[in-house]
Order: structure tokens, then C-alpha cells, then sequence
């Protein structure tokens, strides 16, 4: 990890033993089967001593780990909503921010409430300890006293193991309140969110935001023609290619039944249309192949485009894409149209 006291000189040498124990640590190595996949630890400690054991410790036993100095630095990196760690340990004594302050600092942050964090501190005063727990500290760990103590080590890995755990299935249970199960786009729940976002950093730094509504057309009749399950599948290909043609920066919501709104943050409305026709274009340019692949389906959208205006809400936005769709229905189908200057205009040639 990324501090300027880590580009110091490794001293492996010295502290490469500390997993040499590895035939008497008490927990069975088969246990830490799903970590070595897929638990990421953030640890901190100002000694780069510490950082270096621990984390030859950790790796060993099939953790990704990655190691700061600084528990400023940490908060950073614990910052954006998908930093992807399932584990903090933290030193508690520290020069400048201590363990307490980095949790409390993590904690304020909606999406760190579940993170499981574990200090470690070299005595187990209990008014150095108690503090960190208020602040929302998992738990507490003491350091290691005796190099390489087989009970301590199966202790802090169980630990440890327990409470990556816990990450991982916050991290799960996270994903699935953010996602539609069927397309694995995100659901409805996560799109409100993520519009009051960008309507929030659309108007502080004064960047264009437009939004598009889309449909598939006579979607009903898929249903009652080839089956359920045909309609799952014309969903779930939807689905796909709208995410494939979007840009990392755009956001494809499921937002209804057969319906997606789409996000495009810094973008106006003569480049979001060429987007959305450019979509519109290539979904109805060729066919989804439902039942198994073994029958291709045409399929056709239309779509209502809009961006935001100063007196607007999330609310007041979708309504006027979902009345320029409402008009593209009405005039035929497979088309867009954008809903500019109070009126719903077909886009220009
Ligand atoms: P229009 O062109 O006016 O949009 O007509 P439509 O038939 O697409 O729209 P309508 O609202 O009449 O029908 C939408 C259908 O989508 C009805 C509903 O059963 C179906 N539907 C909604 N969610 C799902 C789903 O998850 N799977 C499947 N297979 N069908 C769904
Ligand atoms: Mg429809
Ligand atoms: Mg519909």
C-alpha cells in the first residue's frame, strides 16, 4: 500500500519467522478455505515492522492484505462506497489520527456501518480499549507477546477469520439490496439513490445530467406468446447489452418491469440522444434469442429523454422522460423522443 513511510526498505529477514508455526496453529487451515478466495484486510499500523509480520502472517493463512501507516491515509481509502476490504485491523496507538479516531471517522460513513473492525493494542487497559469499542470498534485483539505463541496466533486468526466473515456477508447482503436479482442490474432502491447523488453533483459543480426512460415495446406479448420464462430471458438480454454499451461513468437502474432508466452524469442532451439512439438502434438491430437459445426474438424500445433544470427534483426529472416516452408509445414505438424547452421534440437531424 501507498504511504510514504512503506517506500521504506522491507526488512523481511527479520520478521519472515513469524509464520514458520504454521503446523501448530490451532485453526484448521480448511476453514479459511472461502478467505483465501475472497477477504481483502486493510491493516494499519505507524510501525512498519508490525505492518510486515502482520501481514506475512495474514497472507500465509490465505488473506489478501494490503498495509498503511497512517490511519488518515486508511480513512481515505475506506472512503468510496466500494473500497472492497471486509476487515480493518488497526493499531490503536498511532502518532497522528489513533485507532478510535480512524473508527469513528469510518463510522460516520453510511456504508462502513457493518465493517467489521478489530484493534489491536499492546495492553488491555480497559481505558484504552472501552473507548474504541464506543466508537464501534468489532473488537480488540492483544498483540502477539511471545514471537511466533501457537495459542495466540490461533487466536487472533479465528478472530480474524470470524470477523472477515462477517464482511463478506455484509458485503453480500449489500450487493443484493443494491441489485435486481434477474438482470443484476441495480433495483429501483439503488437508482433513487444514485439520482439524488447525481442531481446533488450535477448542480455543486454545475455539470449537465440527462436521463433516459426506455421500454420494450409490447413486452406483454413475449410473455403471452413464447412463456414467462422467454420474457425472463428477453429481460435479462435487455439488461445485459444496456450495461455492455453504457460508459463506467453511466448508471442502467431496473427500474420497473420491463423498463430501465438510465443515468448520464456530465452529459447534455444532444450527446445523451445520440447515446440512447445509438441503444435504441442496436437492440432493435438484432434478435434476442430466448427458450435456450434456440429461438431469436426482434424486439423494439422507446424511450423518453431528459435533463436537469434548476427548479427540478429526482421526482419532477423521471416524470418528464416518462412523459416523452409516454408520447414515443403513443406515436408508433421504437423511437425516442426528448422532453426540452416544455415540449417533447423528436431529435434532431
Ligand atoms: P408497451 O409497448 O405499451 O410498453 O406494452 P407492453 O406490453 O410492453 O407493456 P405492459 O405494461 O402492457 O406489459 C408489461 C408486461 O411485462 C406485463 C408484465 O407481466 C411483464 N413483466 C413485468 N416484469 C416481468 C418479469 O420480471 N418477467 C417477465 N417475464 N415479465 C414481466
Ligand atoms: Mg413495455
Ligand atoms: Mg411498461
Amino acid at each position: 500500500m501507498i504511504t510514504p513511510d512503506d517506500h521504506e526498505t522491507p526488512q523481511l529477514g527479520s520478521f519472515g519467522d513469524v509464520c514458520r508455526s504454521e503446523d501448530s496453529c490451532v485453526v484448521a487451515r480448511r476453514d479459511f478455505n472461502f478467505a483465501m478466495t475472497q477477504a481483502r484486510i486493510l491493516f494499519v499500523d505507524d510501525s512498519l515492522p508490525m505492518r510486515l509480520r502482520y501481514e506475512a502472517l495474514l497472507r500465509k493463512h490465505g488473506f489478501a492484505v494490503e498495509t498503511t501507516g497512517d490511519a488518515s491515509w486508511a480513512l481515505q481509502l475506506l472512503t468510496p462506497p466500494d473500497h472492497g476490504f471486509h476487515l480493518v485491523i488497526s493499531d490503536l496507538y498511532m502518532p497522528e489520527m489513533d485507532g478510535r479516531a480512524l473508527v469513528e471517522g469510518l463510522r460516520k460513513l453510511p456504508h462502513n456501518k457493518m465493517l467489521p473492525v478489530l484493534v489491536l493494542t499492546g495492553s488491555p487497559d480497559w481505558e484504552d480499549v472501552v473507548p474504541s469499542l464506543e466508537a464501534g470498534a468489532s473488537d480488540y485483539v492483544l498483540k502477539e507477546r511471545q514471537e511466533h505463541d501457537p495459542q495466540w496466533q490461533g487466536e487472533f486468526l479465528a478472530r480474524v477469520k470470524n470477523h472477515a466473515q462477517t464482511g463478506l456477508l455484509a458485503e453480500q447482503l449489500d450487493r443484493m439490496s443494491r441489485t435486481d436479482s434477474l438482470t443484476d442490474l441495480f433495483n429501483r432502491r439503488h437508482g433513487t439513490q444514485r439520482l439524488d447523488e447525481e442531481i446533488f453533483r450535477s448542480r455543486r459543480y454545475g455539470r449537465g445530467l440527462a436521463v433516459c426512460l426506455m421500454d420494450i415495446d409490447h413486452f406483454k406479448k413475449v410473455n403471452d406468446t413464447h412463456g414467462h420464462q422467454a420474457g425472463d430471458d428477453v429481460l435479462i438480454e435487455v439488461a445485459s447489452r444496456l450495461a455492455e454499451m453504457s460508459r463506467e461513468s453511466d448508471c442502467v437502474i431496473r427500474w420497473g418491469g420491463e423498463e430501465f432508466l438510465v443515468l448520464f452524469p456530465e452529459t447534455e442532451m444532444e450527446e445523451a440522444a445520440g447515446i440512447v439512439e445509438r441503444f435504441r438502434r442496436e437492440l432493435g438491430g438484432s434478435p434476442v434469442c430466448v427458450n435456450r437459445q434456440l429461438f431469436p426474438l426482434e424486439i423494439t424500445v422507446s424511450g423518453g429523454v431528459a435533463v436537469l433544470e434548476p427548479q427540478d427534483t429526482a421526482e419532477s426529472l423521471v416524470a418528464r422522460a416518462d412523459s416523452a416516452l409516454y408520447k414515443a408509445k403513443e406515436s408508433g414505438r421504437n423511437k425516442l423522443l426528448l422532453a426540452q424547452f416544455g415540449e417533447v421534440l423528436p431529435i434532431p437531424v
